[in-house]
């Protein structure tokens, strides 16, 4: 079974409101046009017991927790999907995902927390085979701006310095936003996808370090 094809873990990763969510919808529906087996899981997932706790931190902010139980709470729902998401890609779907681990520790360093401290708690999570980070320059100006929890200019750039320093990351790619039209950042989001689907992949799924 070990070198049978897998599905792999496709990341799209960005700050608020840099179109994660347009981009892989549109790479979900592309690959269901090319027949592969796919499915999209959004973090946090909000359906999910801790989920919706997580739901009423983001959206109330007079919901009190501390920085430490947030972050746990986030990596508890990673956690909660962790395993389906191992399945899923032994039987050879592909999985996107709408942020993960680098959202989780890119948020909660930016509010000074320890840097090891908020990866400690994802470690051994499978490690996406491609994580493509959506930046952004000028994210104020995006509609929708400012409903939720984060959504401030300077806090923002807090999160972008933070995952700065994931760059170097290996499957790490980043592509530039502003000025783009979705279908100019689709065109180079499968330019990245399409060699990773188009052969088989075997070797077994990576963790998270
Ligand atoms: N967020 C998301 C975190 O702070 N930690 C995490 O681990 C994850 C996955 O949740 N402002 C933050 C980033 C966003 C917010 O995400 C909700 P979205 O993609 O806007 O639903």
């Amino acid at each position: 079974k070990s070198n049978m094809a897998r599905g792999n873990l496709i990341l799209i990763e960005g700050l608020d409101r840099s179109g994660k969510t347009t981009q892989t919808t549109r790479l979900v529906e592309t690959l269901q046009r090319k027949g592969k087996e796919v499915e999209l899981i959004k973090f946090p997932d909000r359906t999910t017991p801790i989920g919706r706790l997580i739901n009423a931190y983001l959206v109330d902010k007079s919901f009190q927790l501390s920085d430490q139980s947030a972050h746990l709470l986030f990596s508890a729902n990673r956690w909660e999907l962790a395993e389906q998401i191992k399945q899923k890609l032994e039987n050879g779907t592909n999985i996107i995902l709408d942020r993960y681990v680098y959202s989780g520790i890119a948020y909660t360093a930016a509010k000074g927390l320890d840097f090891q401290w908020c990866k400690n708690c994802d470690i051994g999570l499978p490690k996406p085979d491609l994580i493509i980070f959506l930046n952004l320059i000028n994210n104020e100006t995006r509609s929708g701006f400012g409903d939720e929890r984060y959504e401030i200019k300077s806090f923002q750039e807090k999160v972008k310095t933070q995952f700065e320093l994931f760059f170097n990351e290996q499957n790490w790619h980043t592509i530039v936003v502003d000025h783009q039209t979705i279908e100019q950042v689709e065109d180079k989001v499968w330019k990245l996808v399409f060699p990773l689907v188009d052969h088989e992949t075997t070797t077994p799924i990576d963790l998270f370090k």
